[in-house]
């Protein structure tokens, strides 16, 4: 459903039941006749959503029908998985450094201080660095970008530089040169797919480790006569936008969520939002495709066409929103030197207020178990509970892109501000308030602030 059509009305009056508006407690109003497996499927996800969403199916719900975030419930969840994990040796998880980085951040999203982990995971992920650059799943694993970004982004979220420097610079470049591709893009691995994800984790690795971008003399990029690790990356990210608006993993394929997030994200880095963004992506399509991410009366966002709303894509989804804002309005003056405007509208492009009903009422498992969820047929793990809170945190957040970067030169380099989102009605409990996640990084602002200006100092390696 389009985020206006997502409105505000209260539902009848109820002498004693909360204020739910009938957006959410009813089947949608408007219906495709064609039934298929798809369209069953779908049925049966809002049968299986609404008593969660009309607050049946929780003990106790605010005046808005939604429950509180159970705070330490999900923590006790989170550090279990983290203390779940086999030492450095054992087992051949190679989603192991993702585990870090999901449970680390959804740790930090939900307030507790993830320090106390830094020497165990400096202990880890030391052993599963390869000498020829990037970081493997597991002991003995090939260097993957997907794991290397999970594993650069959990020593930011631990911080300090014996964090930091576990990463071998010279090393990570040389093996970046080797992904670069002739066309512009990255491979995941040497020999390996390359996609979307590639640009995003490879933009995310060079700017917050302030690796040099002149190429290797060996790289396979320079064969397309490309001196330089970013060029014609923007290029080639412009290709995976389809032709129904959203973002496939590489040219011709099908659009998903999460490349939507990757390819914004990793344009955010390369340039500022204002210009790669609006440079690369046809933005009214893109933004059409976005808007019908999100259903009701679920709330929340699925990742693909005529498929299913999923807690993770609150983030994927989700976490477009703030890239795309920022690409419309262009940097803007910082709200302490501009004159608050006395309104109730809501102007968000999506409805902030069916996101968190979704993830408050749907995704959380109330159970012993605790941690987060897809929806609730499903069952809560650390992939989810990172993606879902990153999600909560952004829907409860307004974020401004105040400045460009000075140099253009200076990747990554926007100043970007949070404060709590205003306008329209606040149906979470202000104690459910969660820390603030980086628009482009996906971790604490100050985690990218502190692993930024580390690297900062340092030319070349
Ligand atoms: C389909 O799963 C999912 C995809 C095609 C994309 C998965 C990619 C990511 C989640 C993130 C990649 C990003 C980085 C930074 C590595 P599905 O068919 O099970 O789900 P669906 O029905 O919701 O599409
Ligand atoms: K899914
Ligand atoms: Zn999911």
């Amino acid at each position: 459903m389009a985020a206006a059509a997502v409105g505000q009305q209260p539902g009848p009056a109820h002498a004693t039941g909360p204020s739910i508006p009938s957006l959410f407690t009813q089947p949608p109003v408007i219906r495709d006749e064609l039934e298929t497996d798809s369209s069953h499927l779908q049925d049966e996800t809002v049968d299986e959503c609404l008593p969660f969403l009309s607050g049946l199916e929780h003990d106790k719900v605010n005046a808005h029908g939604v429950p509180r975030l159970d705070r330490e419930r999900h923590a006790r969840f989170l550090r279990k998985q983290l203390g779940a994990l086999p030492g450095a040796y054992v087992g051949a998880d190679p989603s192991r450094p993702w585990i870090f980085y999901w449970c680390l951040n959804a740790l930090s999203l939900l307030g507790e201080d993830v320090e106390p982990y830094r020497a165990r995971l400096v202990e880890t992920v030391r052993f599963i660095q390869n000498p020829a650059g990037g970081f493997g799943g597991g002991f003995g694993q090939a260097s993957h970008l997907a794991t290397t970004y999970a594993v650069v982004l959990s020593l930011a979220l631990v911080g300090g530089e014996e964090a930091y420097d576990v990463v071998d610079r010279r090393s990570m470049w040389k093996w970046l040169c080797q992904l670069k591709q002739p066309d512009g893009g990255f491979q995941m691995a040497v020999g390996g797919e390359e996609d979307v994800r590639g640009a995003y984790c490879a933009s995310v690795v060079i700017s917050l480790l302030n690796l040099p971008l002149t190429l290797s003399p060996e790289s396979p990029a320079r064969a397309g006569g490309h001196t330089d690790l970013l060029s014609g990356l923007g290029e080639w990210v412009r290709l995976c936008q389809t032709y129904e608006g959203g973002v496939s993993a590489k040219h011709g394929v099908e659009a998903h969520g999460a490349y939507a997030f990757c390819a914004l994200g990793c344009l955010s880095i390369i340039d500022s939002p204002h210009r790669s963004v609006r440079k690369y992506m046809d933005m009214p399509r893109l933004i059409s495709w976005l808007s019908s991410r999100q259903y009701a009366p679920e709330g929340g966002f699925s990742g693909r066409t005529n498929k299913l709303v999923d807690g993770c894509y609150s983030h994927w989804v989700g976490g477009c929103w703030p890239l795309i804002e920022a690409s419309l309005s262009g940097p803007t003056a910082s709200p302490s030197s501009q004159p608050l405007e006395a309104t109730d509208e809501d102007d968000s492009l999506f409805s902030r207020n069916g996101l968190i009903r979704y993830i408050l009422c749907c995704c959380q498992d109330m159970s012993k178990r605790g941690g987060l969820r897809d929806k609730p047929s499903k069952y809560s793990d650390a992939y989810h509970s990172c993606y879902v809170l990153s999600g909560l945190s952004s829907a409860q957040t307004k974020w401004r892109f105040v400045a460009s970067r000075a140099d253009e030169t200076l990747l990554g380099d926007d100043r970007w501000e949070a404060s709590p989102h205003t306008g329209g009605v606040q149906i979470f409990d202000e104690e459910d308030r969660i820390a603030t996640t980086h628009p482009v990084y996906a971790i604490p602002p100050h985690r990218v602030e502190a692993i930024r200006s580390h690297f900062l100092s340092k030319e070349g390696f």
